[in-house]
Order: C-alpha cells, then structure tokens, then sequence
C-alpha cells in the first residue's frame, strides 16, 4: 500500500465548481429535489454536490426538448449538421478538459481517456454531422423523420463516448434530447452541457437530468417521451422494457456481456497477448464488451498462459493521470466488492486465481489485474459479467468446441478470434452469436461500424447507418 496525491498540474486545468444544477432548455437551474456527492475514486475525495432530478425537474426537462423539437426537426439538416460539426471541433479544443475531467471523476487512466474517449467522442460528431442532410440514403425510405424527444439514460464506464453514442444520431436524425448520466460520473455531462451552449445550440434540443436510478426510472416513463436509449446492465434493461410494454415508445438496449476472447494454435502469439491483455484490463475491465473469457487452444496454453503472466506483471496500477498507468481505479466502492465478491467465489469454486505482485495505493478503490485458470463453463466466474479486471482461462480443442463454449452464455454483444487463417475467421465470425466479432485485434471502435448486442445484451445498433434506425420513422 501507498500514499499518493494526484499530479496538480492535471488538476489545474479543470475548474471542478463546488456544487452543479441540472442543464434544462439551454441553462444551468437549480433542481427541487436533493443533491448527492460525486466522488474521486482514487481517492475518496469529494469532487462536488450534484443537483438529483426529481419528477418535477425531468417534466421540465422533457418539456424544454419538445417545445425544441419543434424547431430542430424542422431545420435543414444541413443547418443541422453545422451545429454537430461545431460541437466536434470544441470537444477537440477542449479535449485536455474533457479527458482530465473524465479521469478524475470515473478513475480511467489519461492515456485512456485522452487517446481513446475523447477522439472516439468527437469522431462520433463528425461522423454523424456526416448524415444529418443525407438521411434519405440511410436506406430508410425516400423521407424518414425523427421520432421526437429521446430519453437516454448511460453508465459510468465510459461517460462521455456513451453520452456521444446517444446524443450524436440523435441530434442528426432531428430529435431533441434528454439524457441522464450514471450518479457516479455526472460531471463530464455537464461539463458538455457547458460545450452546447459554446456551440449556440438551440435550448431544449439537448438536456441533462442528474440523479440516480429513481430519476432514470421517471424518464423513462415519462408519457411524453417517444424514444427509450439505455445503456447499462441487463436487469435494468429488463425492468426498462417491462416499464414501457404497452406503450409506442421506441427502445434500443445496449446490455451487459461475457465475450469469448478465441486464441488458436496458429495465432501470433504476442499480438494476441497484446490484445488479451487490452481485451480485459481495459478501462480496469469495466467494459461491456470486455474479452473477459479467454478460451485457448489447448495445445498452446501453457505457452500462452506463461507469456500472459508476464506481460500482466508489467501492467501499472495507480493514479488515473499519471500517462504511464494502465489500470487506474475501480469506479465505485459497490462495484469493488462485486469485483471482490465473485474473485472470491472462483477461488471457492476451485479455480486457481493469479495476480501480479502489485502495491496499490492506500485509499480509493482498487483491484489488482487478476487471472482464473482451471476454470469450467459452469463456474460463476465464466457466467456472470464481472465488470473488472478479472480474466477467465478456459481451453478447447477443436474450432467446433470453441464455438460451443463461446456461445454457450446468455449475452451475445462481442468476441474475438485470433488465427492465422483468413476462413478459419470466416468459419468462427459465421458461428459465434456476438454482435461485432473482432479478428486479430480487440476493443476498436469505429462510429461507421454498428455496435450491438444479441440475446440478453440488448436490441438495436448503435454506430453506423444501422444507429440512424433506432432514431427516424422509416419514410413513405
Ligand atoms: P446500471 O445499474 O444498469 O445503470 C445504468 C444507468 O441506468 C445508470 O445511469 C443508472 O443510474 C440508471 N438506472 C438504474 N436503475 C434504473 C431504472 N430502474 N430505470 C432507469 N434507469 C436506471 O448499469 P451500470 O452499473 O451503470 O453499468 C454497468 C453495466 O452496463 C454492465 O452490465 C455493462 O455491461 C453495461 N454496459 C453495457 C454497454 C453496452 S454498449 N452494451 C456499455 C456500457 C455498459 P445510476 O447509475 O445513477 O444508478
């Protein structure tokens, strides 16, 4: 265990203020309910008091987006897309505030957030600027139309590219917007909420409601709400769909996973490694579409399994701004003792755990990257979404068995293969149910490619031409 202090200079460049209001027809106001602490979780420190939306605030905000609508559906969309690329070109000038901001607030690594999230954010702008005056070649039908005022509601995992996988089609399509941030990171939304009115977005086209499940809940259900976009777990994503049967409102559902990160014997090892070790320990694991089982061909294993813990033990835990961590602070006490509760329950199971002798530091939440061998398919570890650093080995033998162990979990949002042979890939992307299927990489994103679950991860795409469905009524 060690002390540590956050680098000041990352710090300096954002001003956190003490208390925040929620962000409703283009201003900040008070809400009428209560606030709630966001914390640092590398250090426990509070960062600020946040406004918690009550029924009364999420009506006023639901309201501001359909008075909004009104206007914004009807602008050209090439008048549309002026304010889209407008808001990408501020969030690439104020991406160094953007990515401290995100680290402080969730405990990402900065190199994570400034290389990955904060490009991934603004690609998401300029693709979807891209669109918005060509929405009749979505293959949607000669004149599609928006469907009205989007409820979003997004996890603390990755804050900002979840807010700008929602709010981006969404505004390009025509709709107006009202979104609900995770109660553990609600800063960056707000800070964003700061960039639409540097853009002259018009007021109400987009919305911010804090708080926590209840004020999600209320959203949702809100009656004059067209469009339900969630992403999150599955339990929730089932309660949300329950909550809204009967009613015409649309829903995507981008939901939980348990992908099967595939290594066969003709595989470039080190490369695999490579991306074994981003498949799980990226973003500490808090990721849906984690490779968070790793099946490998028998006849490699040892081998493999030697390289992983090498590479494992050079994996740097520790302070979310220092460029050179890899894995920086769990997100939130709760979901430490989940990650702690099921590590301990593969060891109960059985299963042989392993970690890297690592110091971590001696406040915050953290947990050490962690590896289970020996384990069966009927382990709760090679079951449930972990949702941390916690990697699951299981072997096969046969391209046909890998297939069965892969597919044989509730979820279907994500795998990966690594081969050498191109119909090896063809044969495996074909049998495995997964939404997006990597070959010989993992965890790239790309907003032209959709991104979506099969079975429990959920219905809908988000990314692409596909994502543009989820947010127009097709045309005549
Ligand atoms: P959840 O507990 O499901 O929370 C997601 C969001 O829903 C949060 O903003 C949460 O608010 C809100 N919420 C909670 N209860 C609600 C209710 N009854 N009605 C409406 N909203 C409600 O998930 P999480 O712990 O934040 O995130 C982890 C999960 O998200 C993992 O299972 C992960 O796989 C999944 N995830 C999926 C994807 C994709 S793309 N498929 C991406 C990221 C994460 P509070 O946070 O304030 O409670």
């Amino acid at each position: 265990m060690f002390d540590y202090a956050p680098a000041p200079e990352s710090r300096a460049i954002v001003d956190i203020k003490p208390s925040y209001g929620l962000f409703i027809d283009g201003e900040f106001v008070d809400g009428h309910g209560h606030s709630f602490k966001t914390i640092n979780p590398a250090t426990e420190e509070t960062l600020a008091e946040v406004a918690e939306a009550d029924e009364a605030d999420v009506d006023r905000a639901v309201k501001a987006a359909r008075r909004a609508f009104r206007g914004w559906s009807r602008m050209p969309g090439k008048e549309r897309a002026k304010y889209l690329y407008r808001i990408a070109r501020i969030i690439q000038e104020r991406s160094r505030e953007l990515a401290v901001l995100e680290s402080i607030d969730n405990g990402k690594p900065i190199k994570e957030s400034r290389d990955v999230d904060v490009p991934i954010m603004a690609a998401h702008f300029f693709y979807h600027a891209g669109w918005a005056d060509k929405l009749e070649y979505a293959g949607l039908g000669p004149n599609p139309q928006p469907l009205g005022v989007a409820a979003q509601v997004i996890p603390w995992n990755f804050p900002l590219l979840m807010l700008a996988w929602k709010i981006a089609p969404a505004l390009a399509c025509g709709n107006t917007v009202v979104l609900k941030p995770a109660e553990t990171t609600p800063l960056t939304a707000l800070l964003f909420a700061e960039i639409c009115q540097q853009a002259d977005l018009p007021p109400g086209v987009v919305n911010f409601v804090t708080g926590a499940g209840d004020t999600g809940q209320t959203l949702v259900s809100h009656p004059d709400v067209d469009k339900v976009a969630f992403t999150g777990s599955t339990a929730v994503g089932k309660a949300i769909a329950r909550s809204i049967a009967g009613t015409d409102k649309k829903a995507t559902l981008e939901l939980g996973g348990k992908a099967a990160n595939i290594v066969f014997d003709d595989a470039p090892i080190d490369q695999a490694i490579e991306g074994i070790v981003s498949g799980i320990f990226f973003n500490q694991g808090h990721v849906c579409c984690a490779g968070s089982r790793l099946l490998l061909q028998e006849s490699i294993a040892e081998e493999a399994m030697a390289k992983l813990k090498r590479r494992m033990s050079t994996l740097r835990v520790g302070d979310p701004l220092d460029k050179n961590t890899d894995i920086g602070a769990i997100n939130s006490a709760a979901q430490l003792a989940r990650i702690r509760a099921l590590a301990e329950i593969g060891e109960d199971e059985g299963a042989e755990r392993w970690s890297p002798p690592c110091e971590l530091p001696s406040s915050g939440y953290w947990f050490p990257p962690t590896v289970f061998t020996g384990v069966s398919q009927a382990h709760r570890i090679a079951r449930e979404e972990i949702f941390g650093p916690v990697l699951s080995v299981l072997t096969f033998r046969t391209p046909a068995e890998a297939v069965e162990k892969a597919n044989n979990t509730p979820y279907g949002l994500s795998a990966g293969v690594w081969t050498d042979k191109g119909s090896r890939i063809l044969f495996m992307a074909d049998k495995l149910r997964a939404g997006v299927v990597w070959a010989n990489t993992f965890n790239k994103f790309d907003p032209a490619s959709p991104f979506g679950g099969y079975k429990e991860s959920g219905y809908g795409r988000e990314g692409g031409r596909q994502g543009l469905a989820g947010y127009l009524k097709a045309g005549a």
